[in-house]
């Protein structure tokens, strides 16, 4: 049995549970004020946190494992080991400015006031840049700052940049990327340490699945050669005769994100009739 940490309400919290779900992990209804509950068909017992307590509770072993953003993790400074990156809770880490002040570089920031919430990553970036700044340590609502003459910079996530936009605030350095990870306790047994492969091995499938597509589509044979080339797939692609003479069903995965750059380029190769599906697991 292991336990797992997770947020309890937030950001991250339904992506964490979809998760769960997506890899056949059932869960034990216990209401929603609940603080712990454990899987019906899978060795976990959840606790569900505040996403900044999960690092200290897998450091200390309370939670064999968490799934909590890279940010939340290099604050703390727990000693936690990254086991596997999970692609939600995308943000960045930076520095911004009220969009009048001109920048020229890091150096600009020497002797100024910056407002954040992550002073211990903020106070690690400037040392090693050798930059001397006030850092004002305040617990949310950072971008109105220097608005209100609190601050002359602020050090924040951003993700889409509008808030930083309507704050007539600039992004001028971005000094981390982050993500919800999942880390895990530096010491475990042989026991949990197999339960927890085979969770990740799970996710893995899943999160693989929903970077691909599947696509079928018609290829006159003269043509085979070329759209055989435009498709990277897992391996070669699967290719089988049509009902109709001289025609082939040309089966494939692709990457989403190559998704309408590879359509056009098969369309335009003499592929007809593209059908596209969803994979629900992948395992390479
Ligand atoms: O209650 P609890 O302590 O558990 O949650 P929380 O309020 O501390 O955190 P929460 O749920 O807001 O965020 C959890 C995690 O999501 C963060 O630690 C990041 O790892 C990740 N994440 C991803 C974000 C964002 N995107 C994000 N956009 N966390 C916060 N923001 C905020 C940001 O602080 C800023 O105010 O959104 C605003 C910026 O968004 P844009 O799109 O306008 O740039
Ligand atoms: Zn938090």
């Amino acid at each position: 049995m292991i336990t797992l940490a997770i947020q309890k309400k937030g950001r991250l919290a339904s992506a964490s549970m979809e998760l769960l779900n997506d890899c056949g992990i059932h869960l034990h209804n216990t209401g929603s004020d609940k603080l712990k509950t454990a899987a019906v068909n899978f060795p976990v017992e959840l606790l569900f946190l505040r996403d900044d307590d999960i690092p200290r509770y897998v450091e200390d072993g309370i939670a064999d494992i968490g799934i909590v953003g890279d940010n939340v993790v290099l604050e703390s400074g727990a000693g936690i080991e990254r086991i596997l990156p999970l692609g939600f809770g995308k943000c960045r880490m930076s520095l911004a400015l009220p969009k009048y002040v001109d920048y020229n570089g890091i150096h600009d920031l020497d002797g100024k006031r910056i407002a954040t919430s992550y002073d211990h990553i903020l106070k690690k970036f400037l040392k090693a840049k050798g930059i001397r700044a006030e850092i004002h340590k305040i617990s949310g609502s950072v971008e109105i700052t220097p608005g209100i003459d609190m601050a002359d910079a602020i050090f924040d996530i951003v993700s889409t940049g509008s808030t930083l936009i309507s704050n007539g605030l600039k992004e001028v350095e971005t000094i981390l990327e982050s993500e919800a990870s999942v880390y895990a306790h530096r010491e475990l047994s042989d026991e949990k340490k197999a339960t927890i492969n085979d969770l990740c091995f799970r996710i893995q499938s899943v999160n693989t699945a929903k970077d691909h597509k599947y696509i079928l589509l018609n290829v006159p044979n003269e043509k085979l050669e070329t759209v055989c080339r435009i498709l990277p797939g897992m391996k070669s692609p699967t290719i089988m005769p049509l009902g109709e003479a001289g025609w082939s069903s040309v089966h494939s995965v692709i990457q989403e994100d190559r998704f309408w750059e590879l359509i056009q380029q098969l369309k335009e190769a003499g592929a007809e009739s593209l059908l596209v599906t969803d994979i629900e697991k992948m395992i390479l």
